[in-house]
């Protein structure tokens, strides 16, 4: 049902580009460049929405923008080459990686952090505590993996994860903290929720993917798995953690940072926008409201990104810098 919505974005946005070129020539004194700012979309609702907010607002100071869908990882090298200009929602626990190689090559710059404070981890709902006492403890989780087997993953329990491009290393870290799960990537994010849905219906044990902030935490109360707690080292230094031979034997960050990242060409270009896109800065509970219009009421991103923006006046307005007049 929501993937008409998702099939439909590029040509909204095709038909919106069209506008907003209009309405930068009509403000001409505005844009430095006349070239459309391509905004990355990505596979995810809270995504989706915000790069339609920071959409609308450049185009209110007068700039031209596309909206280009982009794999969560090869996004990075298509923003470093100039291919791609803008992703506002950088997560450090999926995403850290390839967008600190490309900034660390002077490809793209670290427009800043949202106030956000994010996490993506291992999650299940409640009810599955009284069916694996000692959760959320990683090692009782372990303890009773066949809780979550199926027929496909028997006698090993089986972790629902997100999509391949949210990158996460869980194939490594189950190795490395030897636990009895085998991983199924989920084609698409709507199959993590359609899953959940099912099993909290059935009460079944469920172990998925999950984040804060997202609409999911409204409408199911659950939890993170705790696993031995972040280090930077634990992804580069075998002999960090747990298991002294293999790397990954740690959780992801508890407290990640959410940041914006732009193509290292971008300020030239566009001076004054990227002044905009450094001050942007949403909380939790902000994109967690943006992702609920879309997913809770089944809103497009065009549509949630409208009401967001209805309705959060006071954040936005902060935001325009001086150079927009
Ligand atoms: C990248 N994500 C927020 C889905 O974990």
């Amino acid at each position: 049902m929501r993937t008409s919505i998702r099939l439909k974005a590029p040509k909204l946005a095709a038909i919106v580009g069209g506008i907003a070129l209009s309405v930068s020539m009509a403000t001409a004194a505005v844009p430095e460049s006349e070239g459309p700012i391509k905004i990355v979309l990505n596979n995810w609702p809270s995504q989706q929405v915000l790069a339609h907010v920071s959409g609308e607002l450049l185009k209110k100071i007068g700039y031209d923008v596309e909206y280009d869908p982009a794999d969560a990882q090869l996004q990075y090298p298509a923003i470093g080459n100039g291919d791609l200009h803008f992703q506002v929602e950088v997560w450090e626990g999926t995403m850290k990686v390839p967008f600190e190689q490309q900034v660390a090559r002077e490809r793209m710059i670290d427009a800043g952090a949202h106030e956000a404070v994010t996490r993506e981890e291992w999650w299940y709902p409640d009810y599955v505590e009284e069916l694996c006492p000692g959760l959320p403890d990683w090692k009782a989780l372990n303890e009773c993996a066949q809780e979550f087997a199926t027929s496909e993953t028997a006698p090993m329990g089986r972790y629902l994860a997100g999509p391949v491009d949210w990158e996460r290393p869980d194939r490594e870290r189950v190795e490395a903290l030897g636990m009895k799960f085998e991983i199924a990537n989920a084609p698409q994010a709507l199959t993590l929720w359609a899953e959940l849905e099912g099993a909290s219906r059935r009460k079944e044990p469920i172990v998925l993917f999950n984040w804060t902030p997202n609409w999911v935490e409204a409408k199911y109360a659950g939890r993170f798995v705790e696993f031995p707690a972040y280090h930077a080292d634990c992804e580069n230094d075998a002999s960090w953690g747990v298991n002294p031979n293999l790397t990954y034997d740690c959780g992801n960050p508890e407290s990640g940072w959410l940041k914006k990242g732009v193509w290292a060409g971008f300020p030239e270009t566009w001076p004054c926008a990227f002044e905009l896109i450094k001050n942007i800065s949403f909380t939790n509970a902000q994109i967690a409201a943006a992702a609920a219009y879309a997913e809770v009421e089944e809103m497009s991103p065009e549509e949630a990104a409208r009401r967001w923006i209805e309705e959060n006046k006071e954040a936005w307005e902060k935001w325009i810098p001086a150079c927009a007049g």
